[in-house]
């Protein structure tokens, strides 16, 4: 019996060496010590014994289960300190690797734009105003001079949300609402920059929504030659110091009299080219003496407080000044457009 026993101590020290995982281990455990394990196979026989055998044979068993107990319990420890090494190793971080370039965003070409128009004319103490693009049938068409069924009210198609409620066509509304604020007390200088909405089929040079900057300036003795003046401030530090303007006669519902103004061609010098359409002038925006009656409705004496407005698109600023050919790039946020002007 005592061979028996050494047999098993060495087969189970042999089995818990060569185990690779808890497992195995723990079959190890069973066919061994276990109930009907081989050491307990044994000591059945230990009723053929002789008196003085027997406790050298069960303390030599007890020995034995102790033994292999410690030795399955070692190499339980060996084997989770390993899972865990290489649990380490495989997570393992890098940390003196360079990181992952950070792709850097900037502004839209179109708000650097329009930002650049904003500090001008906030630098010739213009503030700027904002408003709802959600408007009333009143504030977008009545005060500003175009009453129901006016027939210049064709020249803005219109998205109607209700009768009364549509999509703004303009900036001007929010011109309106603030000269109403002012309660008849001058001066108002402000610019209004935003979206507007019309009733389009999108194409190269049209969209059905698209930005707006309207100004305004009403105070008393304003007179067109301010007007004048203002603009050709303007072009010049958008466009150049060689550009000259020029004024032609136009007709807008809420100003009277009405310009458009234009800037000499720089790619032709005036000579006519492609770009000017051979006229050596481009168009640039619409302006005005703020009609009586717009004045008026907002509750200022017409006698007693003059102004001007003016309006542009800065998508077509934009689109002069940079070259972009179709107005739909300014909508679409293809990365490769929009990165180009990252610089500017
Ligand atoms: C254009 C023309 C213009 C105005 C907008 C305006 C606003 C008030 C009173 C009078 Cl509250 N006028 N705005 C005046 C003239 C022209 O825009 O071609 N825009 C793209």
């Amino acid at each position: 019996m005592k061979e028996r026993l050494n047999e098993i101590k060495e087969e189970a020290l042999e089995q818990i060496q060569s185990a690779v995982d808890e497992k195995t281990l723990q079959d190890v455990r069973v066919y061994f010590l276990g109930k009907k394990g081989q050491i307990t196979e044994v000591l059945k026989g230990m009723g053929k014994l002789s008196k003085e055998e027997r406790p050298v044979i069960g303390q030599l068993a007890n020995q034995i289960r102790d033994e292999i107990s410690e030795a399955l319990e070692t190499k339980k420890t060996k084997l989770e300190q390993a899972a865990l090494e290489q649990q380490l190793e495989e997570e393992a971080v890098d940390v003196t690797l360079p990181g992952r370039p950070v792709q850097a965003g900037g502004p839209h070409l179109l708000r650097k734009v329009i930002r650049e128009i904003e500090d001008l004319f906030t630098s010739m103490g213009y503030s700027v105003a904002e408003g709802p693009e959600v408007e009333t049938d009143f504030y977008n068409f009545e005060s500003l001079n175009l009453p129901k069924n006016h027939p210049a009210r064709d020249m803005q198609d219109t998205f109607f949300i209700t009768k009364e409620l549509l999509m703004r066509t303009q900036t001007s509304p929010v011109q309106a609402r603030t000269l109403r604020k002012h309660e008849g007390q001058g001066p108002v200088k402000i610019i209004c920059p935003g979206k507007v909405y019309r009733r389009d089929t999108d194409d190269a040079t049209h969209s059905h929504q698209f930005t707006q900057i309207e100004g305004l300036y009403v105070d008393e003795n304003i007179r067109m030659s301010d007007l004048k003046g203002t603009l050709n401030v303007f072009a010049k530090h958008m466009f150049g110091e060689d550009r000259a303007i020029r004024l032609r006669p136009s007709f807008f519902p809420f100003t009277e009299p009405s310009v458009e103004m234009d800037i000499s061609c720089k790619i032709c010098q005036g000579e006519g080219c492609s770009v000017c359409k051979g006229s050596g002038w481009i168009e640039i925006l619409g302006a005005g003496m703020v009609h009586p009656n717009v004045l008026e409705m907002a509750g200022f004496d017409s006698n007693q407080y003059k102004g001007f407005a003016f309006g542009m698109g800065p998508e077509r600023i934009a689109m002069l000044k940079y070259g972009v050919e179709d107005i739909r790039h300014f909508y679409t946020n293809d990365i490769r457009f929009l990165k180009q002007f990252h610089g500017v």
